[in-house]
């Protein structure tokens, strides 16, 4: 029998049981699935597998003396990948259900911008505005994912489906139909140049951070619109203010935060020129992740390597 702790809130475990119950039954695996909160307390000896969401109780896996592997829940894993404490392999979520989600918020958010949908939002007053505004056909607007990974490349995918002309860059080379592929400092800055909507897909490491500074965001088209579902170290926050403020940046859609919550007083609340969603691009699905997690567990049970091992080097 096959010991799994289950380290999310507390208020994840109904969301989750059923799911994961079921995902392993379906590779024949026969677990017990222990909470920190069980009493007696789980004998962390004895777990095999742990189950992480980095918003669960424990943070140090020293006492996971048999564990063949930690399973993350979420895709970044930034708040566990330098955890000294940590000698398990990690494997991130990568998923169907995290990838629908980021695609349709990217293309979503998107598309608010390339159509100006927000003009006829904020002009509901009975004046017929047609001829006031068109937008350019989408093969005319230049759009950019910044990280071409699992998620990235899924986005720019997508939005070169819907005819955009779409630029990629990531750390590595490459090769994706119908998407312009960059990288290096010097892929970087041919990207900015042309981004006139550039989304932000890429993970929380030291080599991401303040990416989007005020000398990176004065390389863009004026006016250019930024989206950022991957993390909020990527941006500089009072640089991205200054650009929104003198017209350099046009507007920008945020889903994550150096802080998150972003607090009640935060100037991103109330600039007219930003929208806020809480974190939501793409939330992990507890149905289609806890496949993903009997696979891998599946997996270690066999002999056969995991399936999005996390290279603790590289930081994603
Ligand atoms: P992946 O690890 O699959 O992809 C990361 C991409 O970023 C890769 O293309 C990688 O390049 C690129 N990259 C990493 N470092 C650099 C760098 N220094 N310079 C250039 N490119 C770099 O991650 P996912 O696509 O699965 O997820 C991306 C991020 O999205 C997650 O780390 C997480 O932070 C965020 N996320 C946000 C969610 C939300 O709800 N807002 C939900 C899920 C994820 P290469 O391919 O060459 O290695
Ligand atoms: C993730 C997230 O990394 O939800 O999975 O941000």
């Amino acid at each position: 029998m096959i010991q799994i702790l289950f380290n999310a809130p507390t208020a994840d475990w109904d969301d989750y049981a059923a799911p994961l119950s079921k995902a392993l039954h379906e590779k024949g695996i026969t677990a017990t699935i222990h909470r920190p909160w069980d009493q007696p307390a789980p004998d962390f000896a004895a777990i095999d597998y742990v189950i992480y969401n980095p918003r669960g109780p424990v943070q140090d896996f020293a006492a996971f003396t048999s564990a063949k592997a930690v399973l993350s829940l979420w895709a970044g894993v930034e708040k566990i990948v330098g955890n000294n404490s940590l000698t398990q392999p990690l494997c991130r979520m990568v998923d169907d259900g995290l990838e629908l989600g980021m695609v349709q918020w990217v293309a979503g958010h998107t598309l608010r911008h390339h159509l100006d949908i927000d003009f006829y939002l904020s002009h509901q007053d009975g004046v017929w505005r047609q001829g006031q505004i068109q937008p350019p056909l989408p093969q005319d607007r230049t759009v950019a994912v910044l990280g071409l990974g699992a998620l990235g490349a899924a986005c720019a995918r997508q939005l070169a489906g819907l005819g955009f002309r779409v630029l990629g860059w990531s750390r590595s080379q490459k090769s994706i139909e119908g998407v312009e592929c960059h990288f290096g400092n010097e892929g970087l800055r041919d990207v900015l140049a042309q981004a006139e909507i550039l989304a932000t897909i890429l993970p929380d490491t030291p080599a991401t951070t303040d990416l989007l500074n005020a000398q990176t965001l004065a390389l863009m088209p004026k006016g250019a619109v930024i989206l950022n579902p991957g993390r909020g170290t990527v941006l500089v926050e009072q640089d991205l203010i200054a650009a929104l403020d003198t017209g350099q940046v046009g507007h920008a859609t945020l889903d994550v935060f150096r802080t998150e919550p972003v607090p009640a007083d935060h100037p991103f609340w109330s600039h007219p020129n930003i929208t806020v969603t809480p974190h939501i691009a793409a939330e992990t699905r507890p149905l289609t992740a806890a496949r993903v997690i009997a696979e891998n567990i599946h997996r270690g049970e066999t002999g056969q390597p995991f399936i999005h091992r996390v290279d603790r080097s590289r930081g994603y």
